[in-house]
């Protein structure tokens, strides 16, 4: 969900050479969340119209057409007011292409123009809706509906202002989004707004702002709404005005500029007073004046936005407040694992659907067997969901390192389902396995984070994870998506089985609650930090689990392994007697997975043949089993959810604890030595 930046200059001349440079910084200050293209959005030296210039590829290529497109004595004339926007866009819905990038516009004349970060899930229903209205798309993005949408309630609502036009349209989409509009019509003006993405103003003043605070205000605009107009779009009456009670009064400054963007990197280093916008504020300026309002009126509502002064550094900013990306993104899955989720799992009715592959299902149900194919992190949630897998689809489940999968040449049938499993979507050996698998006539479903890349393009269907960019060489958030993903699929292809219902139902009220267990999970991370001490000094760590949590044994030692070099094997606890056991003295370091699920009894079994070798295990186990934290005075105590969804809970202490041990180890936690993000190499 990358990246908006906003510039509005109000009786601050700049020319559109000085404004153009201002949004190219931002977008560059906004470089770092991942990105597949850009765009940008200015008045026209004429002023009568608004000019864009979108491109594929790094900001380099936008500044490059920018010079290419906007130079000459028309750009560098000062123009006291004018607003300019600007995107780094992550493919959610719509290749990445210059006809995707955003800004995306409501018409041939650019009457309004949007940016968004985000997913508009219900853009299909509004997308017929608009057609029918003689609407045509030019994209093939979700976001494209909102600027048509604006510019369908500007047709029919001639009365209403720039603000309430916008609030409209939010009215009527579902999703998640931060997005700036700005228009033709409405020259100097711009609203922005947020759902469940981040969307900040930074306001830069010549003199000391006379406030610390903006007043919240609520329904229509001093105008008279004319109510014969209200009845055709049947959407949701404006509040009545309730004057504002608030002491406060819109920011009215005479020279002052505005900037809107994700985060605070981009705007650091043009002022530190800041004002955080909470989901649903519309902040709309005109005639210079900032004002914030909500579309609903809640009674714990504070009665204004504080204004608030950033002490953060860029570089800070860019993590967040945490040291590395990987930090960062371990503790994003609260989040990531929701916007899995988002419009795909309806809680409420029990029902999911996975649009990208909902036309395949017949055919996927009639398959002879599923394969799934990844490497490294992607391999283990093959891994980590095989089991459930066999039990919703009743299906031979095969689970395929890509390279080895290659190597033996292994025979494929024409009615075989192959799931490429991969969060860069470039793989070298997943994409081998994929066009092998292709050749052979085999349906190719890829699951990706990455939309327009090779095994997306490749693929006949597939998932989107929408992890949301994952830049941390170590994968994290897109482990547990991806397993989240596998986990939805095993659910739709199991929906008209009258035997697994109450199972399925089990595991949708499961998912409802795994964002709070996962911040639960977070809340061990100091307890990890003291494991990791007692550790890093070690040269090897094993880690034992089975069934469910075998492949989160697998994916622990591949972080351990990555991030801090040290020696590290994920053991099915099965095997022990079968040699491992060996290993175990009392200086081995082990940590061992035991929960209250189907194997539990098999894994006591293990724990007592570890500690009767004199082993000294770490143990992760649920939280108020005192039987199994007796066997070790180093636990960790987990949620209990589901057996199927443990390994999403189970796999977070790892990442940690990886993590903590790579820090003590001095280890570059973004970007271990010798290892790439993307292995684009076979
Ligand atoms: C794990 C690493 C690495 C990665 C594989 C597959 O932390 O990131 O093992 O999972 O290289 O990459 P893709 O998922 O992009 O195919
Ligand atoms: N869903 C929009 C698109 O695919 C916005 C994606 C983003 O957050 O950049 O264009």
């Amino acid at each position: 969900m990358c990246g908006i930046f906003a510039y509005l200059n109000y009786l601050t001349p700049k020319s559109r050479q000085e404004v153009l440079d201002l949004l190219l910084t931002g977008l560059k200050r906004l470089e770092y969340r991942g990105y597949d293209s850009t765009g940008v959005a200015i008045d026209s030296p004429d002023n009568k119209n608004i000019v864009m210039v979108k491109r594929t590829g790094k900001v380099k290529v936008l500044e490059e057409a920018i010079q290419e497109h906007f130079s000459g004595a028309d750009y560098s004339e000062p123009v006291l007011t004018h607003i300019g926007i600007a995107h780094t866009r992550w493919a959610t819905h719509g290749v990445p292409c210059e006809r995707n990038s955003h800004p995306h516009r409501s018409d041939e004349g650019n009457g309004f123009v949007v940016v968004h970060n985000g997913i508009i899930t219900n853009y299909n229903d509004v997308k017929t809706f608009l057609a029918k209205r003689g609407y045509d798309f030019e994209s093939d993005t979700d976001t494209e509906v909102f600027a048509k949408l604006v510019h369908h309630l500007w047709k029919t609502h001639p009365t209403y202002s720039f603000r309430e036009l916008v609030e409209q349209a939010i009215l009527q989409v579902e999703g998640a989004f931060a997005i700036a509009v700005k228009s033709k019509h409405f020259p100097g003006e711009c609203v922005a707004s947020r759902r469940s993405s981040p969307l900040l103003v930074g306001i830069k003043t010549k003199t000391r702002l006379a406030t610390d605070h903006i007043p919240i205000l609520y329904g229509k605009d001093d105008k008279k709404l004319n109510p014969d107009q209200d009845t055709d779009s049947g959407k949701q009456q404006v509040l009545p005005r309730s004057e504002s009670t608030s002491e406060f009064m819109p920011l009215e400054e005479k020279e002052v500029e505005y900037f809107f963007a994700s985060d605070a990197s981009a705007v650091i280093e043009h002022t530190n007073r800041v004002i955080y916008l909470e989901d649903d504020d519309v902040a709309a300026v005109r005639d210079g004046t900032l004002s914030i309002h909500r579309l609903k009126k809640s009674l714990d509502d504070p009665h204004a936005r504080e204004i608030t002064t950033l002490k953060m550094e860029i570089q800070q900013i860019m993590k967040g407040n945490y040291d590395y990306f990987m930090q960062k993104e371990i503790f994003e899955q609260p989040d990531s694992v929701v916007n899995t989720m988002r419009g795909r799992v309806r809680f409420d009715g029990n029902a999911i659907v996975l649009g990208g592959i909902k036309d395949y299902i017949p055919e996927i149900k009639r398959c002879r067997r599923l394969m799934l194919i990844g490497c490294g992190t992607s391999y283990h949630s093959a891994v980590a969901t095989r089991q459930l897998l066999e039990e919703l689809t009743e299906l031979p489940v095969m689970v395929e390192l890509a390279s080895d999968f290659l190597d033996r040449n292994t025979p494929i049938f024409r009615d075989d389902v192959c799931f490429f499993i991969s969060q860069s979507g470039e793989t070298a050996d997943t994409l081998m396995a994929l066009r092998y698998c292709k050749q052979r006539g085999a349906l190719i479903v890829g699951i990706t984070n990455t939309v327009g890349s090779s095994i997306c393009r490749e693929s006949h269907c597939g998932v989107h994870i929408n992890a949301g960019p994952e830049i941390g060489v170590a994968s994290t958030k897109a482990y547990t998506s991806q397993f989240i993903s596998l986990v939805m699929f095993a659910l739709v292809m199991s929906e008209d089985r009258l035997s697994l219902q109450q199972r399925r139902l089990e595991i949708l009220q499961a998912l409802s609650k795994l964002a709070d267990q996962i911040r639960a999970v977070l809340k061990l991370d100091s307890k990890v930090q003291e494991l990791a001490k007692d550790l890093y000094q070690h040269k090897s760590l094993l880690i034992m689990g089975r069934g469910y949590n075998f492949a989160t044994c697998l994916e622990g030692a591949l972080k351990v392994k990555e991030l801090t070099y040290m020696h590290s094997e994920g053991i099915m606890a099965g095997e022990l007697k079968h040699g491992p056991l060996a290993l175990v003295d009392d200086s081995m370091p082990v940590l061992m997975i035991v929960l209250r699920d189907p194997v539990y009894v098999k894994c006591m079994n293990a724990l007592q043949q570890v500690t009767s070798r004199k082993g000294c295990p770490i143990i992760i186990c649920e939280e108020g089993d005192e039987e199994t934290q007796a066997f070790s005075s180093r636990h960790l105590e987990i949620p209990r959810t589901v057996d199927c969804l443990q390994g999403i809970l189970t796999v977070i202490p790892m990442q940690l604890l990886s993590y903590h041990i790579a820090v003590l180890r001095g280890c570059d936690v973004d970007c271990p030595r010798n290892l790439a993000k993307s292995v684009t190499v076979e």
